[in-house]
């Protein structure tokens, strides 16, 4: 977060649109605000896993943008991308991709902005073909690869906040907050007496 103030506007909608840009586009518009965190995929179609990452950074109030970005469909603005990330303010980017799932590697190969990948479930192998391209990186190139699916999407979220609040004690404590209210739903379970 940079100021409360900016936060509180933030925590109502994010950035998101999922959207194609435009072909040939080489510059990086600069967007309307500020965003910490970029949300980006290889395609449309990972968006119902990525917007679980996005919905956690809207739950914690974390100002985001949201992005299709393909390592290879769009190589050329993947890279401007990556390489004008650390200039634009980001701290974090989430990059979620499916298949021969480039994309997190490459962006991280342009920019020392901590990268986080997100395997995306794919159709033929079920998305062990994604996590093993993530993962693979060479000593040198790190990218933090989280879990197939859902549970890696919300997961790169909830570490890009932790990074975060490295440097912010409010943002801390909303984790915190958030671990207890987890807590207390799996401590109140019930299960159906059989
Ligand atoms: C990857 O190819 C994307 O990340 C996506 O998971 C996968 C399939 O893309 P579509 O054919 O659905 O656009 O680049």
């Amino acid at each position: 977060m940079r100021d409360e103030k900016k936060m509180g506007k933030a925590k109502s909608k994010s950035k998101a649109n999922g959207a194609e840009p435009e072909a040939g586009s080489s510059v990086i518009a600069p967007p309307p605000s500020l965003p910490l965190v970029a949300v980006i995929m290889g395609s449309k179609s990972d968006w119902e896993t990525m917007r679980h990452a996005a919905e956690t950074l809207t739950r914690f109030g974390v100002e985001h943008e949201c992005r299709v970005v393909s390592a290879h469909r769009t190589p050329g603005w993947m890279a401007d991308f990556a390489v004008a990330a650390e200039g634009r303010g980001l701290k974090v980017i989430i990059a979620g991709a499916g298949g021969a799932a480039h994309l997190p590697g490459m962006v991280a190969a342009h920019t020392t902005v901590p990268v986080l990948g997100v395997p995306v479930e794919s159709r033929v192998l079920r998305g062990v073909d994604s996590l093993l391209s993530i993962v693979q990186m060479p000593a040198g190139i790190p990218v933090g690869t989280l879990a197939i699916g859902q549970a890696g999407a919300t997961n790169a979220a909830l570490l890009a906040v932790a990074i975060l609040a490295n440097e912010d004690e409010t943002l801390r404590e909303r984790l915190r907050e958030f671990r207890r209210e987890q807590e207390q739903q799996a401590r109140e379970s019930t299960l159906e007496q059989l």
